[in-house]
């Protein structure tokens, strides 16, 4: 069901979503809080709900993520990965033995000193940092190695935060993306469509029950009568795409065979304002760890209370 035009749902927003969003800027760069580059980056993320950085992540630190995530069977037990070669079975705890060349794996950031060098570079947290007025936290990661079809989608739907809206998230392509390899879309400006509520009056999809082709529907028929045009990002390795919470986005379908690589990595943050849903359902996996003074990471897959000086393990209840 979607909202009225206009019908915030008293949900706080992020102030690039603000209707003065545009004054406060201008405001921002006279006061010189922000670069003339910058101001640009956030003007287009506003507009368009949108951003790219060409070649924005250095070939060493993506070379030395890729490395890492080839190696991950040299630590079985340690990483939490889909189990789409079984289907019925979403997730699990990786005990490969061989490098696994398909599965997408979760929150890479907690065991891999390469994947927070990546997804909170200095760069990227300075963005963040200005679009939510906090540093970042990286809440729910995803290294994809192929396409997983995702279909049309916000984030809001399946990324829950308390305050729905103060989400945005990076994909960065760890390799250049070849056309109809399910490479990432979106649809410009989506960001500004109404709500669409699901039956509990949330912009949570539920976990059972949801009529998701209908969902999918009527977010794509929405975009399209707005005339919201559809783009496909042919990334290329140390590429990056923003995108605000709402913004309409999908994995263009394949033309390629279904394991026809794709290296990228989706990272969803929050500002330090406000905390992932999960938290209150799993007490256990409250804690936020710091990271070099520019921003931190949560995790729902690992207990980083836990960790101790080697890698933390997964827990399964959470990869029910
Ligand atoms: O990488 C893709 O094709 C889509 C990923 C996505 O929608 C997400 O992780 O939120
Ligand atoms: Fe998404």
């Amino acid at each position: 069901m979607w909202a009225a035009p206009g019908d915030g749902r008293g949900m706080r927003t992020l102030w690039t979503d603000a209707p003065d969003a545009m004054f406060r800027l201008a405001k921002a760069f006279r006061e010189g809080l922000v670069s003339e580059e910058e101001c640009d980056d956030l003007r287009h993320f506003i507009e368009r709900g949108w951003l790219i950085w060409r070649n924005a992540i250095p070939a060493a630190l993506v070379d030395a993520f890729v490395r890492d995530i080839h190696g991950l069977h040299r630590h079985p037990g340690k990483f939490a990965r889909t189990d789409h070669a079984n289907p019925g079975k979403p997730n699990r705890t990786a005990h490969d033995r061989a490098p696994n060349r398909y599965e997408s794996f979760f929150d890479l950031y907690v065991n891999l000193a390469s994947s927070r060098a990546v997804c909170l570079h200095p760069r990227i947290c300075r963005f963040l940092s200005l679009v939510f007025g906090t540093p970042p936290i990286a809440m729910q990661q995803l290294l994809f190695q192929r396409s997983n079809a995702h279909g049309v989608h916000q984030d809001t739907s399946v990324v829950a935060v308390e305050d729905p809206l103060l989400l945005a998230a990076s994909w960065i392509a760890l390799q250049d993306v070849t056309e109809g390899s399910g490479e990432l879309a979106f649809y410009d400006r989506s960001h500004t469509l109404p709500h669409f509520l699901f039956a509990d009056g949330s912009k949570r999809m539920p976990r059972t029950g949801a009529d998701r082709a209908g969902y999918e529907a009527a977010l794509r028929e929405a975009c399209e009568r707005a005339g919201m045009e559809y783009h496909r990002f042919l990334a290329k390795k140390g590429d990056v795409f923003f995108w605000s919470a709402d913004l309409v986005h999908r994995s263009h379908p394949l033309s390629l065979p279904p394991d026809t690589p794709r290296l990228s990595c989706v990272t969803h943050y929050h500002p330090t304002t406000t905390q992932p849903f999960w938290f209150r359902f799993h007490p256990e996996h409250r804690t936020v760890r710091g990271f070099e003074g520019r921003g931190g990471y949560a995790s729902a897959y690992y207990r980083l209370s836990d960790e101790t000086d080697g890698m933390a393990s997964p827990y399964s209840s959470e990869l029910a």
